[in-house]
């Protein structure tokens, strides 16, 4: 069997944690490859919430192994944190089924501090980040310094974990940074001795017996592809692949092996943190999109910038993450609109319309051009069909999928588990 891929064709925040939760019970593996403790994937049913961050989000079906793979980066202290708090709210006992790469990236307490450091230094042009160790980790990776966590494993763990803290403590101090780490490193260190009790394996030959045993495999993407690495709005992106060639280097899946890739997108945009965001509403319809769509940050509570929907942008992630299912969501936030506003392409400054997104983005003003919907203003908590929805809803969706070249397979709803329209 090939490995299904699931991400966020915005910049985060799309759904996938209720996609996930929704799919899950085809797949019978369920991996991340990408970010770490800066996701908040929010799953709702049997009128819980609950926001996974570091945790794949098969969790929540017990027969589903899920796999941390190696091109995450692990925080063991929020690790920690979500597998307590899940044993204690849901009974799940994740020594069974959940398996860590040992070539994830270990992110240290200093990490979070070197995150710190560089944003306050920034100022005015700071990115907006999680503060959770994200990006120094991935610095610490890719230059080739970093600890993994197959490293809790050696005895000389404590002597390569200060070898690395001495290197963090000269960047801070040329920052002048103050900190103080005793606390938090009894805190690591405790955690560190609880990540010992779990399956820390090399995930690669796990997921490709899978695929050679026929098993059915999601893997589950974090953030948004427009905060990609490359090919995001660059530098207001996270440090990581969000889109689908990050499967491949962050669970060690070859291209050949990729099959379904699902796209997931909201009916409007949302951004976290800095950066440009062309159909951004800084009025009275953004603040009711951010109360209807309780669009508030699921790791740090931040409030979320809105938007209408932006075309341009998410053809940009289509073609790049070879899409080939669509899933739209939160329509529902949209009922109580008059009318609706989808961004069919850009005006730049001289004039021009294009349909691409423009590399210069963060310096460059442009304009959105919009085609106007009418709205439904219809709940729509009782339709399970597609065939019964609104006329304007339907109309809505006609277009989008005329644009964008591709069915909508999922449209959803509400939060909630049951709140989905299957189309077949
Ligand atoms: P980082 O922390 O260094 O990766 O931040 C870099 C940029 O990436 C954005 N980013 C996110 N955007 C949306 N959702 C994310 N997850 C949380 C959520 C965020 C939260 O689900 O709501 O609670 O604030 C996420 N993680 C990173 C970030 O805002 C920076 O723009
Ligand atoms: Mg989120």
């Amino acid at each position: 069997m090939k490995v299904d891929v699931l991400l966020g064709l915005q910049w985060g925040d799309e759904g996938k944690g209720k996609i996930v939760d929704v799919l899950a019970p085809q797949y019978q593996v369920v991996a991340r490859f990408q970010g770490g403790p800066n996701a908040g994937h929010t799953l709702e049913f049997d009128g819980k919430k609950h926001v996974l961050h570091q945790i794949p989000s098969g969790v929540f079906r017990p027969e589903v192994l899920n796999i941390i793979g190696n091109g995450l980066v692990l925080d063991p202290i929020v690790f920690k944190k979500e597998v307590e708090g899940l044993r204690a709210k849901f009974e799940i006992d994740l020594t069974k089924n959940l398996q860590i790469s040992k070539k994830a990236s270990l992110i240290i307490p200093s990490h979070r501090l070197l995150d710190a450091a560089y944003e306050q230094a920034k100022g005015d042009s700071k990115i907006g980040s999680t503060l959770r160790g994200i990006g120094p980790t991935y610095t610490d990776k890719v230059s080739r310094q970093g600890l993994r966590v197959g490293d809790v494993l050696s005895p000389n763990f404590t002597e390569k974990y200060n070898r690395l803290v001495d290197t963090h403590k000269m960047i801070l101090g040329f920052y002048q940074f103050s900190y103080d780490l005793t606390e938090i490193e009894t805190e690591f260190f405790e955690a560190i001795e609880f990540l010992r009790q779990f399956q820390l394996v090399d995930t690669e030959y796990v997921i490709n017996d899978a695929i050679n045993s026929g098993k059915t495999i999601l893997a589950e993407g974090a953030q948004g592809s427009l905060l990609d690495i490359d090919f995001g709005s660059y530098p207001f992106v996270t440090s990581s692949t969000t889109m689908t060639a990050g499967v491949c280097t962050g669970l060690g899946v070859a291209p050949k092996n990729v099959g379904e890739v699902y796209g997931i997108f909201k009916a409007y945009c949302t951004r976290v943190g800095s950066g440009p965001f062309p159909t951004e509403l800084n009025d009275e319809t953004g603040e009711q999109i951010r109360q209807e769509g309780r669009e508030f940050g699921a790791t740090t509570g931040r409030s979320r910038r809105t938007g209408w929907l932006d075309l341009p942008a998410l053809k940009y992630a289509m073609m790049l993450n070879g899409v080939t299912q669509l899933i739209m969501m939160k329509v529902d936030v949209l009922n109580i609109f008059d009318e609706i506003k989808v961004c069919t392409q850009y005006r730049l400054p001289d004039g021009t319309l294009t349909e691409q997104l423009p590399h210069d983005l963060n310096d460059l003003v442009i304009e959105p051009v919009y085609k106007t919907f009418k709205g439904w203003k219809t709940d729509l908590s009782a339709y399970h069909c597609y065939d019964d929805l609104p006329k304007e809803l339907a109309d809505y969706i006609a277009f989008l999928e005329e644009n964008l070249e591709l069915p909508i397979r999922f449209i959803s709803t509400g939060p909630d588990r049951e709140a989905i329209i299957h189309r077949e």
